[in-house]
């Protein structure tokens, strides 16, 4: 093989070219893969003997996109579009042989050979909207004259991947390679070359975009507003959209400056630098400083729940549906019963929306044993305790899992703000407990705060980070202290909130402000949603709070229609003119001057606290990194993606100086990471 850069190689198989593409870890089209591409095409210009070309990838993937790191950064090495060019225009025709998935720029390369085979397992799509961005060489001008402009539409907007069989059924992929790809893809070679096939240019074909700008208009119409609601503060779905409007509506060099001008403008602006952001942060969060990569991880093959509740249930169900065995434990055989029976209704759910087979929920709750006795627990690998958030109950299970537990085996305690290392107090084992604070719904959420003890071991703490992902959870180290890393800045939030009803905004102008910044919803839609009642209960209510005021006049939330709003049977809310009056008449008991509050001050008193709160964690050590805090307001509390977490927010946009000459005015202790920066 003659090397063309370090990355890339070229070789001869008899007449065909061969050009392998070998960077490590995603072949992602950097400088390097560019310039040895850019090489390798013109090699095989300058050799008339050559009947034909082949790329392929070795390592895990194909190439895997544009290579993200190097966004922002002038500019060097061949231009993508002139490679592809070269590869498009070569005399010979050229087969791309895809494995592992064909993302973004990867995808886009492959558009520009003749022909594309793959392995059964492989998978293509366009993914630049996750990164705030649109594919920028030539994907929505190709992938339409491929695909269609409907499922390319779908695909630009979403991101998601469409799989081998799917791909060969669209005429995306020429043939599926049994066996070996690069001796099935030179194969296939020889085959077009003594067959005579053309030189097929996907540019050139819009028999398949599936009709003309007007039979289309409806479509793209119908689109836009369906997907409305989820697009609503993004920027790139709607220039996603426009490029294939273009590729429809405009011959492909007109369309290309389309996507081109978009694809600019999208990378200029924040949101791309935001999303790109996450992309890396939640890579990184896997990480563990001081932590030796090499650090032997323990055996997780089987699992025990404390608590049938929603958490644990919830809990159970990510471990059983990734095929690990669930010991589950109530103190009430009832409990126990309609615990097992809502994993139960929720997979059956899943199962008539085609998630998967009726086969499939028997093999998951088969999986699953139901019991009464901790001693069930005597061999589980790890034990996580769900149940209700008071000390006192959790010092007590983990001393009777220490007698109980094998040794060896991780104690979590799925706590929301105990001192986990005050419940590893209770154990002769305070290496082997971690915290393992799930999000609710657990089953859903995707993420999960590993709360990582005085003494908690390193092989503890980096199995349960491995678990977390095994079973498709952002873990994220947060440190010892009350709500670790989300819920303590939640709380900063709230406090804000608290006091902003009284002195003089309306719960349903708090709620708006935070939703128009783009949160699913507001603080008071939210504690209407989780029930204004948790961890009320008449007998010790003293009525200090407004919440206390709300649930002794009858106001629990969603769940009996009445709470800081008023709900119809579908859920429709209109502000509560009962709750209103309640807190008018605390505010008054209180002596607080009501006033008018604009939407700005809502915003900064929200969420400049909340930075603060995030920087006083980084300021302790609580959090590794800035990026680990955004990544959890993200994950776990619905903060816009594209704003990219509260930290990157207060760095990139609202500015760090800004938020605390503010938090000075307001007379609050400011972080000293918060003016120095993290
Ligand atoms: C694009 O193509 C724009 C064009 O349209 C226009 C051009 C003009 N670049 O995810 P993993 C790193 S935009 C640089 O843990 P997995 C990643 O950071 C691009 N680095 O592995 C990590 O590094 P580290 C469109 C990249 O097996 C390591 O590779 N493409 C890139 O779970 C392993 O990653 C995409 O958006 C990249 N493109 O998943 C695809 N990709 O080890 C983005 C990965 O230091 N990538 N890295 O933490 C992915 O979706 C997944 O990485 C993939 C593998 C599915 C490929």
């Amino acid at each position: 093989m003659a090397a063309i850069t370090s990355v890339v190689d070229l070789a001869m198989d008899g007449d065909v070219a061969v050009i392998t593409i070998d960077s490590p870890p995603v072949n992602a089209l950097s400088a390097d893969v560019r310039d040895g591409l850019d090489g390798a095409f013109r090699a095989i210009a300058a050799n008339p003997a050559l009947k034909a070309a082949v790329l392929v990838c070795a390592g895990r993937t194909f190439i895997a996109g544009a290579d993200i790191s190097e966004f922002g950064k002038p500019p060097r090495g061949a231009s993508l579009h002139a490679v592809q060019d070269a590869m498009e225009e070569s005399a010979v025709p050229v087969v791309a042989a895809i494995h592992g998935t064909a993302l973004g720029g990867g995808l886009e390369v492959a558009l520009c050979a003749h022909y594309r085979v793959s392995d059964a397992k492989a998978k293509f799509g366009l993914p630049e909207v996750k990164l705030g961005l649109l594919p920028g060489a030539g994907g929505t001008q190709r992938l339409p004259r491929v695909v269609g402009a409907k499922k390319a539409l779908e695909m630009v907007t979403s991101g998601a991947q469409m799989g081998a069989k799917d791909a060969l059924a669209a005429g995306l992929v020429d043939e599926i390679v049994e066996g070996d790809l690069t001796a099935g893809a030179i194969a296939f070679a020889r085959r077009i070359v003594a067959e005579g096939r053309p030189l097929k240019k996907v540019r050139d074909d819009t028999s398949k975009l599936g009709g003309d700008a007007a039979a289309l208009a409806p479509m793209f119409a119908d689109f836009r507003q369906s997907h409305a609601r989820a697009f609503k503060g993004f920027d790139a779905p709607e220039a996603n959209i426009k490029c294939i409007e273009a590729a429809v509506a405009l011959p492909f060099e007109e369309g290309m400056k389309v996507e081109r001008s978009e694809f600019m403008k999208l990378m200029s602006g924040l949101q791309a630098t935001a999303q790109r952001h996450v992309f890396f942060a939640e890579r990184q969060a896997a990480k563990i400083d001081g932590l030796d990569p090499k650090t032997e991880l323990l055996p997780v093959k089987s699992v025990g729940i404390i608590g049938a509740g929603t958490m644990g249930g919830g809990i159970a169900m990510n471990f059983l549906s990734v095929g690990i065995p669930v010991t589950i434990v109530e103190t009430k055989q009832e409990a126990l019963d309609r615990g097992v029976a809502v994993i139960r209704r929720n997979y059956e759910n899943s199962a008539k929306k085609g998630r998967f087979s009726m086969e499939e929920v028997e093999a998951r709750m088969g999986r699953l044993t139901p019991t009464l006795a901790l001693e069930d627990l005597k061999d589980a690998d790890l034990i996580i305790e769900a149940v209700f958030e008071n000390m006192d109950i959790k010092k007590d299970i983990f001393g009777k899992l220490d007698t109980i537990a094998r040794p060896g085996a991780i104690l979590a305690s799925n706590t929301s703000y105990l001192n986990v290392d005050e419940i590893a107090a209770s154990t002769t084992r305070p290496e082997s407990v971690v915290g393992t604070h799930f999000f609710s719904p657990a089953n859903v959420m995707r993420l999960l705060e590993v709360v990582r003890g005085a003494r908690t071991s390193p092989q503890v703490l980096a199995t349960a980070m491995a678990t977390g992902k095994a079973i498709g959870k952002i873990g994220v180290v947060s440190g010892v202290c009350h709500g670790f890393i989300g819920n303590r800045m939640l709380g900063a939030r709230q406090e804000q909130a608290n006091k902003l009803i009284l002195e003089g905004a309306r719960p349903a102008d708090v709620d708006r402000v935070l939703t128009d910044f783009g949160f699913p919803m507001g603080p008071f839609q939210m504690a209407d949603l989780a029930g204004l009642d948790i961890g009320w209960s008449a007998e010790t209510s003293k009525g200090v709070t407004v919440r206390d005021r709300l649930c002794e006049a009858g106001l629990r939330g969603q769940k009996n229609g009445k709470g800081f709003y008023d709900y119809d049977a579908d859920r429709n809310r209109t502000p509560s003119p009962v709750a209103e009056a309640i807190i008018l008449d605390y505010a008054a008991e209180k002596g607080i001057n009501r006033r008018s509050i604009d939407d700005q001050e809502i915003l900064e008193r929200c969420l400049y606290p909340m930075v603060n709160e995030g920087a006083k964690i980084l300021d302790e050590g609580m959090a590794q990194r800035a990026s680990d805090v955004d990544i959890v307001w993200i994950n776990g509390y619905g903060w816009p993606v594209y704003r990219g977490g509260p930290m990157f927010w207060a760095e990139h946009d609202a500015g760090r100086d800004t938020i605390a000459a503010a938090l000075e005015r307001m007379g609050m202790d400011v972080s000293p990471k918060l003016k120095s920066g993290w």
